[in-house]
């Protein structure tokens, strides 16, 4: 009879701190590029954006995101200015862990802080293309809970 109480006051207990913790987040910064007429595929088309772009934690409680980068050619950043979190340059399929606890709550938003720049590359017709890429449409939203 001790046990099972033991046992259901574990369970209790492990509940209520899974609950109050923030969990840890994998979020992936994803290209797309659908084919325009023709069926070509062409760089300046490419969309990006975070997956998921819409993220929620709790002010206080500590966070571990990893920030994954699956563009397969450029280098790309996270930030969230408003909590003072930037990663470092993150280099194609390559990925970087933060840890921090919010500080503050409301809803800000996170982003690729990245200046605009121009990757040159051969494509996959053989032709050298000049690609402007605009960090600024990587744009998400994260909602810190009070
Ligand atoms: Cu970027």
């Amino acid at each position: 009879m001790i046990v099972i109480a033991i046992s259901v006051l574990g369970i209790i207990v492990g509940y209520y701190f899974l609950a109050a913790s923030n969990p840890s987040l994998i979020i992936r910064l994803v290209t797309t590029n659908p084919p325009v007429e023709d069926g070509l595929i062409l760089p300046q088309n490419e969309k990006r954006s975070w997956d998921p772009d819409h993220i929620e934690f709790t002010v206080g409680v500590p966070v571990i995101l990893v920030v994954v980068n699956n563009d397969d050619i450029e280098s790309h950043q996270f930030s969230i200015p408003e909590l003072n979190i930037e990663t470092e340059p993150i280099p194609p399929f390559e990925s970087t862990t933060i840890e921090f606890t919010p500080t503050k709550s409301g809803t800000f938003i996170f982003l690729d802080p990245r200046p605009e720049e121009t990757y040159t590359y051969v494509d996959y017709r053989g032709e050298t293309v000049n690609q402007l890429v605009d960090h600024s449409i990587e744009l998400g939203e994260i909602v810190v809970n009070p």
